[in-house]
């Protein structure tokens, strides 16, 4: 799904003038479920912080590939207070990651400056944009849960107050995005003004939560992708884009810890 809506006194707008970006979502769903995520994705579109939609375009297509299977990374929430504890968070794990200061600040960057519709791809060591298109970036797509896993993982997310579409949905993209060996972590900050937790994964660290990683009221938002250097970008953007990919198995939610805790204590 993608909703958009025109600047102001652009109502009228042909196709491709200052179309903004409010809303996206995808996911795979057996085609039974079909009327029902159509519905709730309209809802969405027309429900958003970001405003409401003027245009609405919905994709249904049949996947005949079958999916690979993964798991669920672990998830917990790091204590953090303020957007600058946040973005030493995140230099921590990244350095821990072996992601240099400068593909680290590329990525701080690109997500301050916002307005992209899909995520940045930065090499882990020059700190070079890798996507063709930058304005837009990659897209995740193709990716959805089974219903038993997706009972699983509510019910420990439910156990810990947080049991939301969206940390549902973040948690199934950054499991995807990280399945793939040539991402190292995903730095993601959401363009929702009222949303202030955003987190970082990676397959030592799992799905790390950071609140208060932005002032409440910014638009500002978006991914970043760190990519070890020298991957095949075309092959991890065919993966990212259009591989289906289902978690089957939910994993651990281990509520709040320190830096201290995640940094001594990686997952694998
Ligand atoms: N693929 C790539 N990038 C995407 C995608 C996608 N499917 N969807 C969104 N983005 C990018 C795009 O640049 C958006 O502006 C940005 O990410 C933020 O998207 O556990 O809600 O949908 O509590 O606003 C984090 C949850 C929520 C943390 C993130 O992101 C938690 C969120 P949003
Ligand atoms: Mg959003």
């Amino acid at each position: 799904m993608r909703a958009s809506k025109y600047g102001d006194g652009m109502q009228h707008a042909v196709r491709g003038q200052q179309e903004v970006h409010i809303s996206g979502a995808e996911g795979l769903y057996p085609s039974s479920q079909i009327p029902m995520v159509v519905r709730q994705y309209i809802d969405r579109a027309l429900n958003h912080p970001k405003g409401k939609a003027e245009k609405v375009v919905i994709t249904a297509e049949l996947i005949k590939q079958s999916p690979q299977i993964i798991s669920a990374l672990p998830v917990s929430t790091i204590a953090c207070q303020t957007p600058d504890d946040g973005k030493i968070i995140v230099q921590k794990i990244g350095s821990s990651l072996g992601i240099t200061k400068k593909a680290l600040y590329k990525g701080f960057a690109v997500i301050k400056k916002g307005g992209m519709r899909g995520a940045a791809m930065i090499s882990t060591g020059t700190g070079n944009r890798l996507e063709p298109d930058r304005q837009r970036g990659v897209r995740v797509s193709r990716l959805g849960i089974t219903a038993l896993a997706s009972k699983r993982l509510s019910e420990r997310l439910f156990h810990h107050g947080i049991n939301t579409e969206t940390v549902k949905e973040a948690l199934l993209l950054a499991s995807k995005v990280i399945a793939h060996k040539d991402v190292i972590a995903e730095f993601c900050v959401s363009d929702d003004p009222d949303y202030t937790t955003g987190y970082v994964a990676s397959e030592e660290f799992g799905y790390l939560r950071i609140p208060h990683i932005k002032q409440k009221g910014s638009t500002a938002g978006g991914r970043a992708f760190f990519v070890r250097e020298g991957a095949d970008i075309t092959d991890l953007i065919n993966y990212l884009e259009t591989s289906p990919v289902l978690i089957g198995k939910a994993a651990l939610c281990k509520g709040t810890l320190s830096l201290h805790e995640i940094l001594n204590n990686p997952h694998r």
